[in-house]
């Protein structure tokens, strides 16, 4: 292991890691190898121990325009010349307005305004609470349940994990739930779709479901269905195919609001700025956050439909419409780097390279199949997963040893329970996704 004065020196106490098994990571240097991240750019971070690490998943899926990228750097230091923070509520500044205007431009049609936030969470909560107000205001304010969708995430708000369905998340906050949520089956189902390619042809059908909940709650009680479109976090689940369409047709057959939760498939990873346009369903709200700026600042938002944002538009005009926002909504640092971030969309053609290096990584990832260990592998557009049999009585240990022996080899990836997941930049070559790829099968290999 290269020597690593920068992590000698740290006190690791402090800082309590998000999502991370902090004793492991604090307890010893050998834990942390080629865990401190030092520097970026494009496709690659460096470590405190100056290696270099291709990075798997675009951050957390929100970089796919690859670290620092001169555009995005210089735009948000021309902002620190000229603006900081601009007061949020009852003003504005004309890049927000214009950074509305284009984000709702590429949206599909019927979408024309734009509401900012800071996170994914942020949004996943505007979004809910939309769709609530959205009925109260239109005289159906019976119309308060969410259904969200077993292993959804919806980040980490009371809201999100509520209609979320990762376990984990859910059961030491159970006392603080929203009432009245119901959940959707999930659509993982090794037995009927291993190793699908793109779509499964399997599941269309779990989509009916909703009727069943209908039939259980009774519409004029659901406000809204909450989706991924493309589920990430729980380890990149593709919807069957079909599976949107029936759920967009069953919500407006119920008069049922549909929300696309698409902060990880908004701006890019589908090849289209959303997933709503991939498989061409119009949902009502679309969340989004990451991709919006590629990371550089945080950022989220909802696009929401003229319909809805009409609804709100009542009552004495010198009012408050709807009692929602941020500090730190439409921040001056965010929406610079959202503009120039949709300069580089359109300027470097990313959709259309999404698209092909979509291909390359549905052919290289589905090359490992054969590997011991491996029980599926799965992907959608430019994102994928390797799913590994758990060792006995140790779930999720083996996917973390991939983990690891990935570092040793230059490649972060993410794992989550015994899955391994894949965003890689929309930068990346084809090439380097075969590398990625080769680094998996000897990672798995060596993990044993
Ligand atoms: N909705 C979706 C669909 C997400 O994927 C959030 C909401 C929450 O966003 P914030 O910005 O509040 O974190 C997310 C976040 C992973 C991974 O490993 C995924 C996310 C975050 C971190 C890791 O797949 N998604």
């Amino acid at each position: 292991m290269a020597a690593n004065a920068l992590d000698a020196e740290l006190d690791l106490d402090a800082y309590w890691m998000p999502f991370s098994h902090n004793r492991y990571y604090k307890q010893s240097a050998e834990h942390r190898s080629n865990r401190l991240l030092a520097r970026a750019e494009g496709s690659y971070y460096w470590t405190t121990e100056g290696n270099k690490l291709y990075d798997a998943l675009s951050g957390l899926w929100c970089c796919g325009l690859g670290h620092r990228h001169p555009k995005l750097v210089e735009a948000v230091k021309k902002q620190l010349d000229v603006l900081d923070y601009g007061t949020a509520f009852q003003m504005g500044t004309p890049g927000v307005f214009k950074l509305a205007e284009r984000i709702a431009e590429a949206a599909p049609a019927g979408f024309e305004h734009v509401f900012f936030c800071n996170s994914g969470s942020e949004a996943v909560d505007t979004a809910l609470k939309m769709a609530l107000a959205y009925h109260r205001a239109r005289g159906e304010a019976h119309r308060t349940r969410f259904i969200g969708r077993e292993k959804g995430y919806h980040g980490v708000g009371f809201g999100g994990i509520s209609v979320g369905g990762m376990v984990a998340n859910r059961k030491m906050f159970a006392a603080g739930m929203l009432q009245g949520v119901d959940h959707l089956p999930h659509t993982h189902n090794l037995k009927e779709m291993a190793f699908s390619r793109g779509e499964p042809d399997y599941g269309t059908h779990l989509a009916d479901e909703l009727e069943r909940l209908v039939a259980l709650h009774d519409a004029s009680t659901i406000a809204a269905v909450i989706v991924e479109p493309m589920q990430g976090s729980a380890g990149v689940i593709v919807p069957p195919k079909g599976y949107l369409k029936r759920l967009r047709e069953l919500c407006s057959k119920h008069g049922i609001l549909l929300i696309f939760d698409e902060v990880i498939t908004g701006f890019g990873r589908m090849g289209k700025p959303f997933a709503a346009q991939h498989w061409d369903v119009t949902p009502d709200l679309i969340t989004f956050a990451k991709g919006v700026n590629n990371g550089l600042v945080p950022m989220g938002g909802v696009i929401a439909t003229k319909q809805i944002y009409d609804t709100f538009m009542t009552g004495p005009e010198h009012m408050v419409e709807f009692f929602h926002g941020y500090t730190y909504s439409g921040h001056a640092l965010a929406v610079a780097a959202a503009h120039a971030a949709l300069d580089v969309i359109a300027e470097e053609d990313i959709y259309q390279r999404v698209n092909s290096l979509s291909r390359s990584l549905e052919e290289t990832v589905h090359g490992l199949k054969g590997e011991a260990n491996i029980i599926d592998i799965r992907n959608c557009q430019l994102a994928a997963a390797v799913e590994l049999a758990p060792i006995e009585g140790k779930p999720g240990l083996r996917a973390i040893r991939v983990f690891e022996e990935a570092l040793k080899r230059g490649v972060l990836f993410r794992f989550t329970g015994d899955i391994i997941a894949m965003g890689p930049t929309f930068i990346s070559t084809p090439d380097e996704l075969s590398r990625m790829t080769e680094v998996l099968r000897d990672s798995i290999r060596a993990a044993g």
